[in-house]
């Protein structure tokens, strides 16, 4: 057995490592800088503490990400160095976000051992590559994100750090095959497991949803269906799943195969970005692609965001988009009925702030707890983690459930198809489907419609982008000003009744966020939100959210950007945005 020392390497701290909304995210070339990553992963090892370290097991794996191999040897050296028993780490590096979570959870290693925690090595939907980002974060035992009070203090020993510790003489790890590895340092055996990526996740996906009802549905000559992984991780289960397990056609996957720079594409499944399924859904109504599928999905680089499109008629071939607040308000009022593990009922529901509000509609009409919290999906973790909450979702494309701690892109999927397969389980053999589009119109008519839009201004300098909000929370304390300003700018729009800075207080341990974004609500339902993105790696990105409730089933139709025009003129124009950007359009609408 191979054994090795422990060497202190001495250190000094390096500003800027604050984890933003989840975790570090930085420009690879800051990565790669001497003792970055190292400062960075010895601050955590210091503020989970030295004893729960000592005898842990640790899964480190990511998005496969340029940087990510570099980076997995390091950490596991660092382990070795610092106490931990065991490393698991999947075949070639690879993990989805949520898979990593499900194997915290769920994964019996051979001698009995379970996950403490997990090191995710993943930038999300930021690009990857020499040039691009690289993430790294930090999950606990519950297979949730670190919460703030462990992040903060991460960022506060990444501020004092003197020195770090790392195994000298334990060769690099083959994690290209599946198999054990064993070492032996100061504290004894130590050991890296490299095993199969997907067959924890596949499980898991097995015992939730009905795979018997979707391979039904993908069989059916009149259902179609495409999947693209963006060239992200998602592509390690997608054959899987979608292939071997349910039977669609290996035709039906776009950008499966996981590449470090993701074909260098932006791994972010919206409209703008995922283009290839948006082009083969149709991209206009004036494109003729031929016979595009009933319904496509695509997903981001560590797979845990998800979007969903359908067939559009009476246009041909345009795509039908489901918001991601509607996917979620959709799923939670279907999940007891098309999804088994819901067959019990659902123990509340939730969601971010900014996200519409098209779940509450649902969460009153079927009599289910209701939460409103702010941006991150750490803050759906306590509510799971209680018993509180079942289905919880995200305009940012994050749609998931209480299986895990993290939001589900392939989880999402399965609960649209479970959803469409349920609605047609009498109807597989009939004239016309029932389709994405319908299953949304159908929900409009029962609960109301909740336009939608969001503005994503990437990039901007971070001094403009702080006093446009610095100006937003000065004035949402004066609503007679706000109220003379609106009216000026458009008398069409209903009144300012509120406006606030968001703030949560967590219904079960009762800490504080505070400055999660600013809100204008108007007396029609109506609301601006305003805030700073806390993922990007350079710059400040500013997101403006628009939204607006339409109860009248007549008015229920529209085309999103025609209902929304007056909002987002107002919006546009009170917050100033040209003038403190420069910009005169957004770099992203959804
Ligand atoms: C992360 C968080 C999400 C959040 C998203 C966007 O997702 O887990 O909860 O909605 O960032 O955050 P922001 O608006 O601050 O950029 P991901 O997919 O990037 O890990």
């Amino acid at each position: 057995m191979t054994s090795f020392k422990v060497t202190r390497v001495q250190t000094s701290p390096i500003d800027g490592q604050k984890p933003g909304t989840s975790g570090l995210r930085k420009k690879v070339k800051v990565f790669v800088q001497p003792h970055y990553l190292q400062n960075f992963v010895q601050s955590t090892f210091n503020a989970l503490g030295a004893d729960k370290m000592k005898g842990a097991t640790l899964v480190v794996s990511g998005d496969g990400r340029y940087y990510s191999k570099d980076a997995i040897q390091i950490i596991i050296k660092m382990a070795a160095a610092n106490g931990v028993r065991r490393i698991w780490v999947g075949q070639n590096g690879l993990l989805s976000t949520p898979a990593v979570s499900a194997v915290i959870r769920e994964r019996v290693g051979a001698d009995g051992s379970k996950a403490n925690g997990a090191f995710i090595l993943t930038a999300s939907h930021n690009p990857g590559g020499p040039n691009e980002d690289f993430g790294i974060k930090y999950n606990m035992e519950n297979g949730g994100p670190a919460p703030e009070g462990i992040t903060d203090k991460i960022y506060s020993n990444t501020t004092t750090i003197k020195e770090y510790l790392i195994a000298e003489g334990l060769p690099d790890v083959d994690i290209s095959k599946i198999g054990l590895g064993n070492f032996t340092g100061p504290d004894g055996q130590f050991d890296v497991d490299v095993f199969d990526s997907a067959s924890d996740y596949v499980k898991l996906m097995k015992s939730i949803f009905d795979f018997k009802s979707i391979m039904n549905l993908l069989s059916s000559p009149k259902f179609s269906f495409c999947y693209d992984a963006l060239h992200g991780v998602a592509g390690a289960y997608a054959k899987r799943i979608f292939v071997e397990e349910l039977g669609a056609k290996e035709s039906s996957l776009l950008n499966c195969v996981p590449k470090e720079d993701f074909g260098g594409g932006h791994p972010d499944p919206n409209l703008t970005y995922a283009k290839e399924l948006v082009a083969r859904m149709g991209l206009s109504k004036l494109d003729n692609t031929e016979d595009p599928p009933e319904f496509g999905a695509a997903a981001d680089g560590d797979a845990d965001r998800n979007m969903v499109l359908g067939k559009r008629l009476p246009y041909f071939n345009f795509r039908f988009f489901v918001t991601p607040s509607d996917s979620v308000a959709i799923i939670a009022a279907n999940a007891v009925q098309a999804i088994p593990y819901f067959s019990g009922g659902l123990k509340g529901v939730a969601r971010s702030m900014p996200t519409s509000a098209a779940l509450d509609v649902v969460a009153k009409h079927l009599n289910l707890k209701f939460f409103e919290v702010p941006t991150g999906w750490k803050f759906f973790g306590n509510l799971m983690d209680a018993g509180m909450c079942s289905v919880c979702g995200e305009e940012s494309f994050g749609t998931g459930s209480d299986h895990i701690r993290e939001k589900d892109g392939i989880w999402a999927v399965l609960a649209w198809l479970a959803i469409i397969a349920y609605k047609n389980k009498d109807n597989l053999g009939g004239d016309k489907l029932v389709s994405v589009e319908d299953i949304v119109r159908q929900h409009w008519s029962t609960y109301g419609r909740h336009y939608y839009t969001r503005y994503d201004y990437e990039n901007v300098d971070s001094g403009g982008a702080n006093q446009l909000m610095d100006y937003l929370v000065k004035l949402q304390s004066n609503l007679t000003e706000v109220n003379n300003i609106v009216k000026g700018i458009r008398s069409d729009v209903s009144k300012v009744v509120n406006a606030d800075e968001f703030e949560y207080k967590d219904p079960v341990d009762g800490s504080i966020s505070k400055h999660q974004g600013i809100r204008y609500l108007f007396e029609d339902g109506s609301r601006l939100v305003f805030r700073l993105s806390g993922t990007g790696s350079e710059g400040a990105t500013i997101r403006l959210y628009i939204e607006q409730y339409e109860k009248d089933p007549s008015k229920i139709g529209r085309e999103s950007q025609d209902a929304l025009a007056p909002l987002v003129e107002v919006a546009l124009k009170l917050s100033k945005m040209q003038e403190y950007t420069g910009r005169s359009a957004p770099t992203v609408i959804t």
